[in-house]
């Protein structure tokens, strides 16, 4: 019994699946929106300081799908930007210090930087800060896309936390 003629004919068959496939799947399955599209700052600004480091602050509203999740931040203001919330030490002492696993904001939700809470801490300031002057900070999420705004200095008396890694233990600097 000869099957050529009906193996060729599944083999054709075969084919057009995958083409019908191919043509599809960038429409039946559009890739998730990368966060980087979906977060945005409002209200950003930055704590001038003359040198060492300061805070900046805003609320990342999230108008995506999903959960975004900030993963680092960079500016050209400072030699090396860290994700910091704030924690009570067990003697009542507010102490900031990196955050594990990032920012992350709700689907449809915000999370909100502020003085005394988590806050994007620039280190080791390339120059003053001064009331006025405007600074470019880019996000950078889980998925690896990024998003970029700029935001005023602005003069502000708080915020001055102690920061672990300054003296309290030299080895959270260590990284
Ligand atoms: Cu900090």
């Amino acid at each position: 019994m000869n099957t050529f003629p009906t193996r060729i004919t599944s083999f054709a068959a075969l084919i057009v699946a995958g083409f019908g496939l191919a043509a599809c799947s960038g429409s039946d399955a559009p890739a998730a929106t990368p966060a980087g599209d979906s977060v945005v700052i409002e209200d950003g600004w930055i704590k001038s300081a003359d040198e060492g480091m300061t805070g900046a602050f805003g609320m990342l509203v999230n108008s995506g799908d999903d959960e975004a999740t900030v993963v680092s931040a960079s500016t050209d203001a400072a030699a090396r930007t860290e994700l910091h919330e704030t924690v009570e030490s067990e003697t009542g002492e507010m102490l900031m210090r990196e955050i594990d696993g990032g920012f992350g904001i709700p689907a449809g939700s915000d999370l909100e930087l502020v003085p005394g809470g988590s806050h994007l801490m620039l280190m080791e300031l390339m120059g003053p800060l001064e009331a006025g002057d405007q600074v470019s900070i880019t996000l950078t999420f889980d998925d690896e896309s990024t998003y970029t705004f700029e935001a005023p200095v602005k003069d502000y008396s708080g915020a001055n936390e102690e920061y672990v890694g300054d003296e309290q233990d030299d080895s959270e600097m260590d990284h």
